[in-house]
């Protein structure tokens, strides 16, 4: 990284007294992990800092949180933001997200305001977002640009910054098996054990720990699983209805497409989920053909985006119109035209 975007982002947070730390809609555990640890850093320096969320967050990642985080919409109206009434903000820092279309609501503010922004993100450019953009496309996960940063600072970093660090990291790379774990990952995970993170304790509460309704709509979601293209793509879905008998949340589906991924044969892999409002939301997932050595998995990010979503090549996704056989049908081209 640029030391020179590292000594304006280390500016812009001197500078500032008050910081609204927020991320992408439906955070995952990097999106979370990140805004607990800014957080705690900064607050460990004297700022006021205030984590906002622009949708729930899944219940296994609570306990990161001493405080309920607000959320846009809900307990923090989008006139409070542009009018004034959430107080004084001036700088806003975005993690492990560039792109508007993540940021639903809190783009209307964005778009208005005069104050600072700062991007820390691992994800390919999607917009001109930031003054300052700490942005690392070869990082695993935004806690890694973050860890990165915060060690060319030199800033004290509080037990609760390292647990949310971790579960940024781990959660990112799959509990370390995904592609993208790198030395780099073992690196800093081990500078954080060495702060007195316990890994065993994290995996307890970050994947064992399904609700039994959450665990109920993951035997529905894979009694849906089907295979198509010599059983290289895997295709399921979630109904309304299976929401309603189980009892589950939305938020619950997290990680759930890339159960079919223990099926050998399986290179890409999508999840449909019929939402309340209509649409439907798909989470792409890729790796490797084991049929094909050597041949590059297959570009999801590509597929989601002619659609206005994104992500990564190997993990994207995006909202679909209903009805769900008509969406599932789109999918289903796109990927037979890239498997051949
Ligand atoms: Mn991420």
């Amino acid at each position: 990284m640029d030391s020179e975007v590292y000594r304006q982002a280390v500016a812009l947070i001197t500078e500032a007294k008050n910081i609204l730390v927020t991320t992408h809609t439906r955070p995952d555990g990097d999106a979370c992990g990140c805004v607990r640890a800014t957080t705690e850093v900064l607050r460990g320096l004297g700022k006021m800092v205030r984590p906002l969320l622009l949708s729930p967050m899944p219940d296994w990642y609570g306990f990161l949180f001493e405080e309920k985080v607000p959320i846009l919409g809900e307990e923090v109206p989008v006139e409070d933001l542009v009018g004034g009434g959430f107080g004084p903000i001036d700088l806003v820092i975005i993690v492990d997200t560039n792109s508007y279309s993540q940021l639903p609501r809190f783009e209307t503010y964005l778009k208005q305001t005069t104050t600072p922004v700062l991007v820390i993100d691992h994800h390919v450019a999607a917009d001109p977002l930031g003054r300052v953009r700490i942005v690392d496309e070869t990082a695993a996960a935004a806690g890694l640009v973050l860890y990165d940063f915060l060690q060319y600072a030199g800033w004290p970093i509080p037990r609760q910054a390292a647990e949310g660090l971790f579960v940024a990291v781990s959660t990112d790379t799959g509990w370390f098996h995904l592609r993208n774990t790198d030395s780099r990952v073992f690196r800093c995970c081990a500078d954080l054990i060495d702060m007195g993170i316990e890994p065993n304790d994290l995996y307890r509460k970050l994947y064992e720990s399904f609700s039994y309704p959450r665990f109920q709509l993951m035997v529905a979601l894979l009694t849906t699983v089907e295979l198509h293209l010599g059983g290289r793509y895997a295709s399921q879905y979630l109904r309304r209805a299976d929401f309603a008998r189980t009892g589950a949340a939305y938020r619950d589906t997290e990680n759930l497409v890339n159960e079919c991924q223990r099926i050998g044969s399986v290179s890409v892999a999508a999840l449909f989920v019929e939402l309340k409002d209509g649409r439907i939301r798909c989470s792409l997932r890729s790796r490797p053909d084991t049929r094909r050595p050597g041949a590059p998995a297959v570009d999801v990010n590509e597929i989601a985006r002619r659609f206005g979503g994104g992500g990564h090549k190997m993990a994207s996704g995006t909202y679909l119109p209903s009805p769900l056989e008509q969406a599932m049908q789109l999918i289903y081209d796109e990927v037979a035209r890239r498997l051949v």
